[in-house]
């Protein structure tokens, strides 16, 4: 019989080697990641029916970001909140769906963790059946009775960041800033399985993936970055999902950019649950994060909700970025 390491081993393992380095473990993390394994399950089955049941299309309500709230963003947020909400090691959830973080009603220095995430990332893509995600960002809570302060740390102080892309087959990514791992869920034993260790983002890639509809409305140095790339001989992709654009470019390489536009001058993307971890990530694999102004993992936040310009992806292209827009912009 081949050997298989589910996610929880996995995770038991990185552990147990923390052990080994010295650091107290309690077994409260590896529970804290199992805990989104187990949503991630329970969104993936709704997801896997969404055509059959009655799950499709609008709730009726807008979220904090103003915008429409599918009956599925709905399902997941309970689901992350359910699964995420029992565990004493649990200070507070933010979540894109919550306007205010949820503490359930916990003396605010009991909990260890913060967990931020967006449980349904694109979901204005599921109508259509194309991939959807949830993103997550684990940090520490900080010892100074103040949850702001935890809650509003530089992406460089996570301690674990991972997203899971509902595609055609359910894909789970993870970081605890000890290489990036991914495992695939196999249906016929409910298990995330280990299917990609120690992930690698190309050093260079064929893709660039950014919505060019807005072209005309990027800042100096944007056009003339995409147009040089496009002169390269790159492909251009897009799917409209941040996860599913993002995964693609874990494993092919290449990049990926949200610039600011006439309509959101910050940034369309939030910074806590959809940059900062997919910066960890990319650059646990070798690639870089940007938001046009430094090193995304350095913003430090001011509101739970916080918008920035996202630019992501393979080593060749954030340099050349960085120094294209740098030129562009002395000019
Ligand atoms: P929805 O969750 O409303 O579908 O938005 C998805 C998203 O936040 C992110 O996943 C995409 O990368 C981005 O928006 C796409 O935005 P545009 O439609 O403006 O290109």
């Amino acid at each position: 019989m081949a050997m298989i390491t589910t996610v929880q081993q996995h995770i038991l393992r990185e552990q147990l080697d923390v052990d080994k380095h010295g650091q107290a473990t309690t077994g409260t993390f590896s529970l804290l990641l199992s805990g989104i394994t187990l949503a991630a399950k329970m969104i993936e089955a709704k997801i896997r029916s969404a055509g059959l049941t009655d799950v499709l299309g609008a709730f009726g309500a807008e979220n904090v970001q103003g915008e429409q709230q599918q009956k599925l963003d709905v399902y997941a947020n309970e689901a992350m909140l359910h699964c995420l909400g029992l565990q004493e090691s649990v200070a507070a959830l933010v979540s894109e769906e919550d306007e205010e973080p949820v503490t359930f009603g916990r003396s605010i220095d009991t909990g260890k963790y913060i967990v931020v995430f967006d449980p349904l990332d694109g979901s204005s893509n599921i109508d259509v059946n194309v991939n959807v995600g949830t993103i997550f960002s684990i940090h520490k809570r900080v010892d100074d009775g103040d949850l702001n302060s935890s809650i509003l740390q530089e992406g460089t102080e996570q301690v674990a960041a991972g997203y899971v892309v509902y595609g055609p087959s359910t894909v789970l990514v993870y970081t605890t800033g000890r290489g990036v791992h991914g495992f695939t869920l196999d249906p016929s034993i409910g298990s995330f399985v280990l299917s990609h260790e120690d992930m690698r983002m190309p050093e260079k890639g064929p893709y660039y993936s950014v919505n060019e509809a807005n072209a005309a409305t990027w800042p100096a140095g944007y056009e003339e970055y995409v147009a040089g790339l496009r002169t390269e001989g790159y492909s251009s992709r897009y799917i409209g999902s941040l996860v599913a654009d993002f995964h693609r470019t874990l494993l092919k390489g290449g990049v990926f950019l949200y610039p600011p536009t006439k309509k959101q001058p910050g940034g369309k993307l939030r910074l806590l649950y959809e940059a900062n971890p997919l910066a960890m990530i990319a650059e646990q694999a070798g690639g870089a994060a940007s938001s046009g102004s430094g090193r995304i993992l350095e913003i430090a936040p001011t509101g739970i909700h916080q918008r920035t310009p996202l630019i992501v992806g393979s080593k060749w292209e954030m340099e050349r970025f960085t120094a294209q827009l740098a030129a562009a912009q002395s000019r």
